[in-house]
């Protein structure tokens, strides 16, 4: 048994966990000052004040051995949920960053074979060992950066042995690190060379053998497209989605990350469980999306690392669209693993408030990812995953900003992180 006593706000985000916070509703973070809260078995078994905790563990934890954490000065929050990364690859790019401080553009990068298909091509040299220990370094940054969870999407392979692989690296860290990962098949997130100007071929092969693979396995959740200019036309996307659907892998979609493409409609459509990016999302598709009720991740931290506005999450949250956020760990738009950054940047560049940005992270991000069952709020007999950051309030997590503010992560129950360091094996 835990006891954490004395925390100076938990911010509980309790209540969401059938709908994802919308509107209004994302401001409500079920604030508890002096908070207490009880852990037993991996699970939280009182959430309250301080004292009532106290009491809680006197009546109840008979001659179990109680660790007793004090969280005095510090805000406790549910552990951060990232639901969206590209986390799985081998390889980076930092000379791209060059290329475009010079003008060249993203998408130049990817059709001079660069991008995507430069990571590809590491990722389809490494060894699945190779991967594995990659990715377990960029997992250990997220857990000391206050993320439990994350989504992860396989898209480096572009051909099937290669993207089976990624996705199986994904379940053994799964199953092995204490950061939980949800997969996402995402086969069609570039066109490979070997299928340069025969994208429809190479579609073909995405609905016809990977999806069939992928879910065969059972490797993924949920599909994905780049649903972009240059990448996958709406009706290509479409198809991939629907192919999906029919395999058991629920909608999601790359959507107006770079122009304006009609995927916030065509996720609106099929009833996608989120559409992501949106900067250049028309105002019919936000409503559309509100209407369907489909989540936006947004991704201020691609905007910022390319060098772009960021989108509107202002107009999203007054039309009513749920809203989450996420880093997009990859190693071409967004190479971090900081989500309290990127919380910044939502709050200091795309004016979300403190308590928008921490629904946002929390039990909207479980939503993005199916998981808002289990995890995303501090409730009883939900799963115990916390962060309690270095900050006398949750507003101060916008304010003291780029700096990791994290001092405890406790996954399931157990910590993971103590002052700031990682405690596990
Ligand atoms: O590797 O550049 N946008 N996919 C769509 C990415 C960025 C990842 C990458
Ligand atoms: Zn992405």
């Amino acid at each position: 048994m835990i006891c954490i006593h004395s925390a100076a706000q938990i911010a509980t985000l309790r209540g969401a966990s059938t709908k994802p916070k919308a509107g209004k509703e994302m401001e409500e973070l079920g604030l508890i000052e002096d908070g207490g809260i009880v852990i037993e078995d991996g699970i939280f078994t009182f959430v309250g004040s301080s004292e009532e905790a106290r009491r809680y563990v006197a009546e109840h934890s008979g001659n179990q051995e109680v660790t007793v954490l004090s969280a005095e000065g510090k805000t406790v929050t549910p552990g951060l949920i990232d639901p969206h990364t590209h986390v799985v690859f081998a390889g980076t790019r930092e000379f791209e960053l060059n290329l475009r401080l010079q003008g060249a553009k993203y998408m130049d990068i990817l059709n001079a074979g660069g991008g995507i298909l430069y990571s590809t091509e590491r990722t389809r040299e490494a060894s699945e060992e190779q991967l594995m220990a990659e990715t377990a370094k960029r997992l250990d940054r997220f857990l000391e950066y206050g993320v439990t969870t994350i989504e992860a999407k396989s898209g480096y392979g572009l051909r099937l042995e290669d993207e089976l692989k990624q996705l199986r690296v994904a379940r053994r860290l799964n199953a092995s690190h204490p950061v939980d990962l949800v997969s996402t098949f995402m086969g069609a997130h570039a066109v490979p060379v070997e299928y340069k100007g025969n994208a429809d071929a190479f579609v073909r092969i995405v609905i016809e053998e990977m999806i069939p693979a992928v879910a065969r396995e059972e490797l993924a959740e949920f599909c994905d497209v780049f649903c972009e200019e240059g990448a996958f036309t709406v009706e290509q996307s479409r198809d991939i989605l629907l192919a999906g659907q029919k395999w058991g892998l629920k909608p999601k979609i790359h959507a107006d990350e770079l122009v304006s493409y009609g995927g916030a409609e065509l996720a609106a459509e099929l009833g996608a469980v989120s559409a992501d990016h949106l900067l250049h999302a028309s105002e019919a598709g936000i409503k559309r999306m509100a209407e369907a009720g489909v989540i936006a991740v947004l991704l201020p931290g691609t905007a910022f690392f390319l060098m772009a506005q960021p989108a509107n999450a202002r107009a999203m949250i007054a039309a009513g669209v749920p809203v989450a956020l996420s880093t997009d760990r990859n190693p071409g738009s967004s190479p971090t693993e900081s989500l309290p950054f990127i919380m910044n940047l939502a709050c200091l560049t795309m004016r979300m408030t403190p308590a928008e940005v921490l629904a946002a992270c929390t039990i909207n991000a479980a939503h993005a990812i199916g998981r808002a069952a289990a995890i995303g709020s501090i409730e009883v007999g939900k799963q115990a995953d916390l962060v309690m950051f270095d900050a006398p309030n949750y507003l101060y997590l916008q304010y003291h900003y780029a700096v990791n503010l994290v001092d405890t992560v406790i996954k399931k129950g157990e910590a993971v992180i103590q002052s700031g360091r990682r405690v596990f094996a």
